[in-house]
């Protein structure tokens, strides 16, 4: 199938999929699987064995290029095995990787603790407020930027940043887990990698961990499907099924996804008790470089650290639980636990507060959101 000629739903619903040649199943069979028979020596169909490719996840992976308009996609077991694999394929001892200050605590682990001990250096800056010309040093390898930011939802000039990394031959790799491609396409505005954490709106249904990168440059790509083969961070055929399923609806979710969030962003603004509301629309870089802002509201409420405990404690229908982007709202407190593993000091200097509440706002009736906020905020 013609991936440049349709639109992004008939994408997310059939790229990469047909139906099956030998028994005519509509569906891409959930090949369950580890090895393949040979007529001889070397002669198979393509397939040899499940760390090196499957035929599920082959699948999956050309949806999920076609999505980001790429020509490459290379699925991982999670968003962090993706991340580590990119890094430690592209990026050697004594290489200077720039990192935005404000990206998933995870991220931020992986690069201090264990990525600097290889002897890579990792400087950070806010993409979001600073010229990129400035904070990315000739000599750079790698720039990582996260946009809108994991938890704060700053925006980053896309094709700022692209403009400088091609300037001083640093790759350019785009986390677009926060808005999907259904609302912005990095590749498009000069990024050279796009990383998803599959875990969260791709697959849509909190019952999948998952990671993947999407990208055009043939030897990059080979270079990242080397390591994925020969660390082997897959994903079994299971999960990249569940994938494929779960990203037919991205379209009619993230729609949804916003919906809710303007209404229970509205609400939040006009909530006497609350301090200050993050969202990525406050942004004229968001409003020129994305279609839509998604499902994600961050805010600080009035009162002290326990106040903010005992409200995210007090919702029924927004479930205090990590990660984001399923169909059911969930609430947490960053600073306690998603971005827990960030040393205190650094986190406020990125402007962490450990009283932040942030909303992954669900596909549920608004209604019955708002009613939940609303008893949170009496209890
Ligand atoms: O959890 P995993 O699939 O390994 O993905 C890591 C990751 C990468 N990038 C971003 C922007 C993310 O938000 C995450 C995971 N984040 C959460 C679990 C969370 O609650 O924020």
């Amino acid at each position: 199938m013609s991936h440049d000629k349709h639109g992004f739903d008939t994408l997310a619903v059939h790229a990469g999929q047909s139906p099956d040649p030998t028994t005519g199943a509509v569906m891409t069979p959930i090949y369950q699987v580890s090895t393949y028979a040979q007529e001889g020596v070397g002669g198979h169909k393509g397939y040899e064995y499940s760390r090196t490719d499957n035929p599920t996840r082959t699948a999956m992976q050309a949806c999920l290029a076609a999505l980001e308009g790429a020509k490459h996609g290379l699925a991982f077991a999670s968003g962090l095995a993706a991340t580590d694999v990119i890094l430690r394929a592209l990026v050697r001892p004594d290489d200077l990787v720039i990192c935005g200050d404000d990206v998933y605590g995870g991220t931020y682990r992986l690069f201090d603790k264990v990525l600097r001990h290889w002897g890579v250096s990792f400087r950070y800056a806010d993409f979001s407020t600073a010229d990129p010309n400035m904070v990315i040093p000739a000599g750079t390898r790698l720039v990582w930027l996260e946009t809108p930011t994991n938890p704060l939802l700053k925006v980053s000039d896309i094709a700022a940043v692209a403009a400088r990394c091609k300037a001083v031959g640093a790759i350019l790799v785009v986390d677009n887990t926060f808005a999907t491609p259904y609302f912005q396409r990095p590749i498009a505005l000069g990024a050279d990698i796009v990383v998803h954490s599959v875990t969260k709106y791709i697959n849509g249904h909190s019952d999948v961990v998952g990671g993947f990168a999407a990208l055009n440059d043939d030897a990059l790509y080979d270079k990242l499907k080397f390591l994925q083969n020969a660390a082997g961070a897959v994903p079994g055929p299971q999960d990249v099924w569940l994938t494929m399923r779960g990203v037919k609806t991205l379209g009619v979710r993230m729609e949804r996804h916003q919906q809710n969030a303007q209404r229970i962003l509205e609400y939040l603004r006009n909530h006497p008790d609350v301090q200050k509301v993050f969202h990525p629309m406050d942004s004229p870089v968001a409003q020129k470089q994305m279609s839509g802002f998604g499902g994600m509201i961050s805010f600080e409420l009035k009162g002290d650290l326990d106040r903010a405990r005992r409200f995210v404690a007090a919702t029924k229908l927004f479930t205090l639980a990590e990660s984001l982007g399923g169909v059911e709202s969930l609430i947490e407190t960053p600073a306690l636990m998603t971005h827990a593993s960030i040393e205190p000091a650094k986190r406020r200097e990125a402007g962490i507060e450990d009283g932040l509440i942030r909303l992954s706002v669900g596909i549920e009736s608004v209604e019955d959101l708002i009613a939940d906020l609303d008893a949170a905020f009496k209890a």
